[in-house]
C-alpha cells in the first residue's frame, strides 16, 4: 500500500512548487505516494472563517482555536480507514533526525498539522501522537517544516531514488557525514580532485571516502559519533 500524507494547513497554496518539482514530484506522478492538501479555514466555525482569537490572559498575537482544527482531523481521518500518525510542527517537538524519518517513511498514513500565527491553543496537543520540530529556530508556520518532513519521507520510498542513492542514506544512518565529492574538471581555480579518486583503485577509494567521512564528521559534527560536542555547539 503507498503512503497517504495529509496536510492540515491555512496556507495550501505554499506546498504547491515543492510537491511539483523534481524528486517529489515525479514521486507523486508515478502514484509512489499521495499528498492531500485541507484547508484548515475550511473548518472554521463561522463565515468570516475564523480560526485564531486573543489569548487569553492578553499578550501580543493570535492563538490558533481548538474547534476548527479538531473538526479538520476528525473529518480528514474519516476520508479513509487508516488512522494515520498526526503530527503537529512545532519548535517544542521532537527534534527530526533521519532515524525518525525512517519511522515515519515505514507508516501507511501521515496527517501533518501545520500551526500559524504566533501559537496554538494548548489544548491542540492532544489530538497528536507526535510533535516534531526540524530545529531550534521559529518560523512563522509549521508550513515549510511540514515540508521538509514530506521530502525528507517521500524520497525514502521504494522506487523513488535510484539505487545509488539508497547508499547514501546507509552512509548517514551508519551515523556519519558524506564524504567529500568532485567532478569535473579536474582541477578548477587551482583546487586539484585528489589523485586517488583518479587512480581506478576501488579499494583505495573506499577507505579514503570512509576516513574522509570520519574525519569530517570529527570536525563538525562530533555528536554524531556520541562524542562531546566542540566549543561551537
Ligand atoms: N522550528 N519546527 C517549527 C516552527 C512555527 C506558531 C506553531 C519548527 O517545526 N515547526 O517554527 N513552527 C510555529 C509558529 C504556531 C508553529
Amino acid at each position: 500500500m503507498t503512503l497517504r500524507i495529509d496536510v492540515i494547513t491555512l496556507f495550501p497554496e505554499m506546498f504547491g512548487g515543492v510537491l511539483a518539482s523534481s524528486i517529489l514530484g515525479r514521486a507523486l506522478r508515478e502514484g509512489r505516494t499521495e499528498v492531500v492538501l485541507t484547508n484548515l479555514r475550511d473548518f472554521a466555525g463561522d463565515k468570516r472563517g475564523t480560526v485564531d482569537d486573543k489569548p487569553f490572559g492578553g499578550g501580543p498575537g493570535m492563538v490558533l482555536l481548538c474547534e476548527p482544527l479538531y473538526r479538520a482531523v476528525e473529518a480528514v481521518r474519516g476520508q479513509d480507514s487508516r488512522r494515520g500518525l498526526v503530527v503537529l510542527l512545532t519548535p517544542q517537538g521532537e527534534r527530526l533526525t533521519q532515524g525518525r524519518v525512517r519511522d515515519l517513511a515505514g507508516r501507511e498514513r501521515l496527517i501533518l498539522v501545520c500551526g500559524h500565527y504566533e501559537g496554538f491553543d494548548e489544548r491542540i496537543r492532544p489530538v497528536a501522537d507526535l510533535e516534531l520540530s526540524v530545529g531550534d529556530y521559529v518560523l512563522t508556520g509549521g508550513e515549510l517544516p511540514a515540508m521538509a518532513v514530506i521530502d525528507a519521507v517521500v524520497r525514502l520510498l521504494p522506487g523513488v531514488l535510484g539505487a545509488e542513492d539508497g547508499t547514501r542514506e546507509e552512509s548517514f544512518a551508519a551515523g556519519l557525514l558524506e564524504y567529500p565529492q568532485y567532478t569535473r574538471p579536474r582541477e578548477f581555480r587551482g583546487m586539484a580532485v585528489p589523485d586517488v579518486l583518479l587512480s581506478g583503485n576501488h579499494a583505495a577509494i573506499a577507505a579514503w571516502r570512509a576516513d574522509q567521512a570520519k574525519a569530517r564528521t570529527r570536525a563538525r559534527r562530533r555528536d554524531l559519533l556520541g562524542e562531546a560536542p566542540d566549543a561551537d555547539g
